[in-house]
């Protein structure tokens, strides 16, 4: 099913907009409800019953946050987790069937450029590896934190952070720890200080088991309210701050599944942020993890070799799009063949460029209208290929 993210009310790109885009799921969170409390039941419907007024259904929320102190399991916890549970079990209410989550510690999606201009004249997001460790080592100068990139790393960070101006560190300073949109949090230097330090000594075999305990509680309450959940990779899928990340591999998503193991313990696969590393193979952990995929993320970045990448076409860049795409149609053409009642798998093309009348205009970094209208377009006609190539009737029965 071609779904798309939505904001909520405040969201610049309104639902008729997207009912232009085409998009027959809405995905969405009660993003003002965003500290870890639980969701009102009220609240929730709410939101269902704008969505339904406006001719969608609501596959996905994206994403419940998860409480700090959940992942370090640690202080007021226990009621962080009764909070997310009940929150679960009124979005099951609503409808919902799928609940995307992160849990990277302190920083969610993290950028370094929300305008970078492509050759096109449009712009892309980007994330660049060697701006990232100038910020680290100069700017907050957290404390240890030459220990975590090499020497030649170190070098390129002082010589690049020499070159910036005052405006640039600004900027730099604000998209990184700012929050970007759908993220938890917005920090300052010193808050954000002190939350990595939280993390000091905890080890990323430690945030592991912290996450399958989360598991081992939540997912009987999905299990009993009929929902499936599906973490989503790190982005990008590696440390930052020297904070340990555990989402971000196949090995990864392997430990996770079989730290719970049923179907409702899943997975967003998100092609950009598992795409962000080489070592990755989509097309194989597509297949891999099949049953367990519950939503798509359709977005691309282009590598480059020192680590940094930005984010390229729907159809371009660095990964096998088309092979994931396909890879995940064979998967739903096999739970029809099986019986799932959950055969249509929710996709919405990620993230966007700038283009055309979105610029200058006010829209949520990575969440403009027209730059995802041209990514659906593009994504809509492989979907339309694929299904003809699988099996031709498909494109006369279905829409
Ligand atoms: C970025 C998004 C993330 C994502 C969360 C999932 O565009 O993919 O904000 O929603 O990390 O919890």
């Amino acid at each position: 099913m071609q779904t798309w993210r939505w904001f909520g009310p405040g969201d610049p790109v309104p639902l008729d907009h997207i009912k232009q885009a085409g998009a027959a799921g809405i995905v969405s969170a009660l993003h003002h409800l965003y500290r870890g409390e639980r969701w009102p039941l009220d609240e929730v419907f709410k939101r269902r019953d704008e969505i339904l007024a406006a001719g969608f259904v609501w596959p996905v929320v994206e994403s419940i946050p998860i409480h700090n102190s959940i992942k370090l399991r640690s202080g007021p916890y226990p009621r962080f987790i009764n909070a997310w549970k009940d929150t679960l079990s009124a979005i099951a209410k609503a409808g919902v069937k799928v609940i995307c989550y992160n849990f990277m510690p302190v920083v969610d999606w993290t950028r370094t450029d929300l305008q970078w201009r492509l050759p096109t004249t449009g712009y892309a997001l980007r994330f660049d590896a060697v701006d990232f460790a100038a910020y680290d080592l100069r700017i907050l100068e957290r404390k240890g934190a030459e220990a975590d990139y090499s020497e030649e790393r170190i070098r390129t960070a002082h010589s690049r952070f020499a070159s910036m101006s005052e405006t640039r560190r600004n900027d730099l300073e604000q998209t990184i720890i700012a929050g970007l949109p759908g993220a938890e949090a917005s920090y300052n230097r010193e808050t954000i200080r002190r939350l990595i330090t939280e993390y000091e000594g905890v080890t990323a075999a430690e945030l592991q088991d912290n996450l399958g305990a989360f598991l081992r509680e939540v997912i009987p309450v999905a299990q009993e309210t009929g929902v499936r959940l599906a973490i989503h990779p790190d982005d990008p899928p590696s440390s930052l701050f020297g904070l340990p990340r555990v989402v971000s591999t196949a090995d990864d998503v392997k430990a996770i599944f079989a730290a719970c193991d049923t179907v409702a313990n899943g997975l967003t696969f998100c092609v950009g942020s598992f795409g962000a590393r080489a070592d990755n193979d989509l097309v194989t952990m597509a297949r891999e993890f099949g049953t367990r995929i519950h939503f798509v993320h359709l977005r691309q970045v282009t590598r480059e070799p020192d680590g940094s990448f930005y984010e390229a076409p729907h159809l371009a860049g660095s990964s096998d799009m088309v092979g994931v795409m396909r890879a995940v149609m064979e998967e739903e053409a096999h739970r029809r063949r099986v019986g799932r009642p959950d055969h249509e798998i929710p996709m919405r093309p990620d993230h966007g460029h700038l283009l055309a009348d979105d610029i200058g205009k006010k829209v949520n970094p990575g969440y403009s209208f027209i730059g995802r209208l041209k990514g659906l377009a593009e994504l809509r006609g492989v979907i339309q290929g694929l299904k003809y190539t699988i099996n031709p009737r498909l494109n006369i029965v279905e829409d």
